[in-house]
């Protein structure tokens, strides 16, 4: 093997492409793209194939999900709406199918992002005697 290390040796603007997904790191969103061959939604593998340029600019749909994972959220509610939302636009792109959004979603509606502990309850270690 020579020294073959230009994954665009016809493009002289790129010549790296870190997570492998054949988006150059100069044009990739995330050049470094949480490439798992599954989607994982809330730390629940979803079983759907993680595609790892679904808009053409090098973005898996880890990498979205991940997105979505780490907002702030007034509610449980809003997260998964958050996810269905992004699950409807992969499906209306053709990136996944109506099983796969079911996938996502029911991993996302069974996580616990966005619930908060009820202020009234879980103190029981802070009652003053
Ligand atoms: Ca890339
Ligand atoms: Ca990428």
């Amino acid at each position: 093997m020579g020294d073959n290390s230009d994954a665009f040796p016809d493009d002289p603007t790129e010549w790296m492409d870190s997570d492998g997904d054949g988006v150059g790191d100069k044009s990739d969103l995330y050049p470094n793209s949480n490439v798992l061959p599954t989607v994982v939604v809330a730390g629940c593998d979803t079983g759907v194939e993680n595609a790892l340029n679904w808009d053409g600019r090098g973005t898996s749909i880890n990498d979205r999900m991940a997105v979505i994972d780490s907002g702030t959220y007034r509610n449980h509610g809003e997260y998964v709406s958050a996810v269905t939302e992004s699950a409807e636009c992969l499906l209306d792109a053709g990136v996944i199918t109506e099983d796969d959004k079911g996938a996502i979603v029911s991993c996302a509606a069974r996580s616990d992002i966005g619930k908060k502990e009820d202020p009234g309850k879980g103190k029981q270690n802070g009652k003053k005697k």
